[in-house]
């Protein structure tokens, strides 16, 4: 794991190198890459009831399960969210159906959050195959970058918020021409239209800016009572907000008839896999939910303790989780949960989890086996998961109603990724 593997892939400063090659080696001294060393575990039962009484049935599921799951994952984890503002409000900023030399129809959604403009407020950038004659199938996923890093079409409108601390230190960073398209490796744009999808993304720091702030911007002062601070210890952190805001994407969805809201997969990368995952639970109406390296707090089994640790996220990133979430800092065999019932909550949804071979930091076999553990729940519902407590082999995808696979290569998006995004959304969505 490279030093900026860990603090986050756009450190580079040489004055960091001496702080971070210290923060390296005493990291390296405290976490595990060997699955000899992983410690005996065992996973409470997603179909045992919190009274002991076992879940039979799908209907069960539904009805008394889930709800008892998806209620810990928000009190302890996560954070609970509120529900939107009734000012909400949605604006057309700019359209082109001939973007992207005739091959895409682009739209520029400005999203308010409230019914003042001088608020907190998100730019959703959309394209869609500019040949779709009725509603299109979208993958929507957050951006760590700025929308204008996704492509390097030069009407992106360049994004006005901060983008991306630096590490632990807050840098005004805004915006600049010379950031456009750095990010279009992760986001293979032509495939996606050229296969009859379109795309709908998000800046992450419009939501909520990715630093402990003690929650002071983005969304959350939005929704404080009076005299309230900061959010209580069961209310959401920043990935809540990050997911929160993925739904207010689909908010806008509902109302523009070129967008498929029925169709709609999420996807993302990391801590924005971690977000994926939990606005799919959050949020029934993600069709498919695609988590792509997503690691500890995303699809890794909390309890392997291998790679990134509870301890480790919560404080290296406060701010991600709520502060229940601290009771549980080298303490795992204590949760009521782990990260295979985040899985089940997508159940009867078909969802992706997706590893990449060098990306030990997220413990693919941890990420793997929350797949596998979920699958009985999927089996309620008839079903097939991962029948297999064997990973599948390298490059080598499996696609049930859960999906995934593990490549070859490093903490990334990959076109690799993305072909078995698409080849998993046309066996789901053709159906
Ligand atoms: C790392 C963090 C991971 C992962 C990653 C990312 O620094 O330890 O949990 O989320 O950042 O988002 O790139």
């Amino acid at each position: 794991m490279t030093i900026q593997r860990w603090l986050g892939p756009a450190l580079c400063a040489c004055w960091l190198l001496a702080v971070t090659s210290q923060t390296t080696s005493a990291q390296q001294r405290d976490v595990n890459y060997d699955e000899e060393n992983v410690p005996d575990y065992s996973l409470p039962d997603p179909l045992v009831m919190a009274d002991g009484s076992p879940v039979k049935e799908a209907q069960t599921w539904s009805a008394k399960r889930r709800p008892e799951i998806l209620q810990m994952f928000a009190a302890e984890m996560y954070g609970k969210s509120p529900a939107p503002l009734d000012g909400m409000h949605a604006e057309l900023t700019e359209s082109d159906p001939r973007a992207l030399d005739g091959k895409a129809h682009r739209k520029q959604v400005r999203i308010y959050f409230s019914a003042d403009k001088g608020g907190p407020k998100m730019d959703l950038l959309v394209y869609l195959p500019a040949t779709a004659t009725g509603p299109t199938p979208v993958f929507l996923g957050l951006n760590f970058n700025g929308n204008h890093t996704v492509h390097a079409d030069p009407q992106i409108h360049l994004s006005t918020s901060w983008i991306r601390n630096k590490g632990a230190a807050v840098v005004d960073h805004r915006a600049t021409e010379a950031s456009r398209g750095t990010s279009a490796t992760r986001w293979a744009v032509d495939d996606i239209l050229s296969r009859g999808y379109g795309l709908a993304t998000i800046y992450y720091g419009d939501i909520d800016p990715d630093f402990d702030d003690g929650f002071q911007n983005g969304v959350h002062p939005l929704f404080y009572r009076d005299g309230q601070r900061q959010p209580a210890p069961d209310e959401w952190g920043s990935i809540a907000a990050w997911a929160w805001g993925l739904s207010r994407a689909v908010d806008y969805f509902e109302t523009d008839d070129a967008i498929d809201q029925h169709r709609v997969a999420v996807m993302g990368h990391s801590r924005l896999g971690k977000t994926s995952l939990w606005a799919g639970a959050t949020d029934p109406r993600f069709a498919i939910v695609i988590s792509n390296d997503s690691g500890c707090g995303g699809a890794a089994l909390s309890r392997r303790r291998f790679g990134e640790k509870v301890k480790r996220i919560n404080t290296s990133f406060p701010h991600w989780f709520c502060d229940n979430f601290l009771k549980y800092n080298d303490n795992e065999a204590a949760l009521p949960f782990d990260q295979h019932m985040l899985i089940a909550l997508m159940a009867p949804r078909p969802v992706y989890i997706a590893s990449a071979e060098e990306d030990r930091w997220a413990d693919p076999r941890g990420e793997y086996l929350a797949g596998y553990h979920a699958t009985p729940v999927y089996h309620l519902f008839g079903k097939k998961g991962l029948p297999d407590e064997q990973m599948p082999r390298v490059n080598q995808p499996v696609m049930n109603s859960i999906g995934y696979h593990i490549r070859t290569g490093k903490h990334d998006v990959t076109d690799f990724d993305w072909k078995c995004y698409l080849d998993f959304a046309d066996l789901h969505f053709s159906r």
